[in-house]
């Protein structure tokens, strides 16, 4: 999976070979692995993305969420992901997206292929939630009635990223980072992080975060940010041991 984390686009959803199945086991001896994501520098001042329909509901505008930088430049939003672990914890995630307000809420997610996700609509509006993996459709629902919800979990059955964006409103978008095992997490308002029961060995950790330098708008005036960036580290986990790892964005 290395390879694919590194390759910066992260498009593996279309892979041509069966990613070998990840395996429960009890882990007896897992150890924590937790952190941080901070900003290094000053963050840029994202402008915010202007509503085109459904203002009414909406709002004029809303703030990007591309980055978010909170107390002590801690990153809101950065995927964490323990690469290689083809036996470990159960996979317990649910993941669901939901159309509130006119975003996504949560704005990034992320979980391991089979763990159950759902999109959901909260508005009394028509959502369209569109999974892309580059080019490749994943999936592409129309909600338009409040409270509808769609399992999407037998949808994504590659690790990789899938970019999700709403077909009414250009303003809307989001992401799913869909890993090879449940030792993904991603970060709070803090830019913390912790992941628990990991089996003792040295692993790399990479850290993948969404392009936010504004690079335009697209034909249908969805805002354009550059690539997403990810960094790699090794890293140690001893038997019940804490281990810990700070990442910069830049
Ligand atoms: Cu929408």
């Amino acid at each position: 999976m290395r390879g694919v984390w590194l390759a910066v686009g992260l498009i593996a959803l279309a892979a041509p070979a069966a990613p070998a199945a990840y395996e429960e086991i009890a882990v007896t001896d897992g150890g924590t692995l937790s952190g941080v994501v901070r900003f290094a520098g000053t963050p840029p001042k994202l402008d915010p993305v202007p509503v085109h329909r459904n203002r009414e509901v909406c709002g004029e505008q809303k703030a990007s969420e591309a980055l978010v930088v909170g107390s002590d430049r801690g990153v809101r939003g950065s995927v964490v992901l323990i690469e290689g672990v083809a036996k470990g914890k159960k996979a317990t995630a649910e993941v669901r997206l939901d159309n509130r307000r006119c975003l996504f809420v949560s704005h990034v997610s992320a979980l391991a292929v089979g763990e159950k996700a759902r999109v959901n609509n909260s508005d009394a509006i028509l959502h369209n939630t569109h999974g892309l993996a580059g080019t490749a459709t994943v999936f592409n629902l129309a909600v338009p009635n409040r409270d509808q919800s769609v399992d999407i979990t037998r949808r994504l059955t590659w690790p990789g990223v899938v970019r999700v964006l709403c077909d009414v409103h250009p303003h809307m978008f989001a992401w799913l980072i869909v890993h090879d095992s449940p030792y993904v997490t991603v970060t709070d308002e803090r830019g913390a992080f912790r992941i628990a029961d990991v089996p003792p060995r040295t692993y790399k950790v990479t850290m993948w975060h969404e392009g936010f330098r504004p690079k335009g708008v697209d034909k249908d005036g969805r805002p354009l940010y550059d690539e997403p960036r990810t960094i790699t580290r090794d890293v140690t986990i001893a038997p019940r041991g804490a281990a810990t790892v700070e990442f910069e964005l830049k």
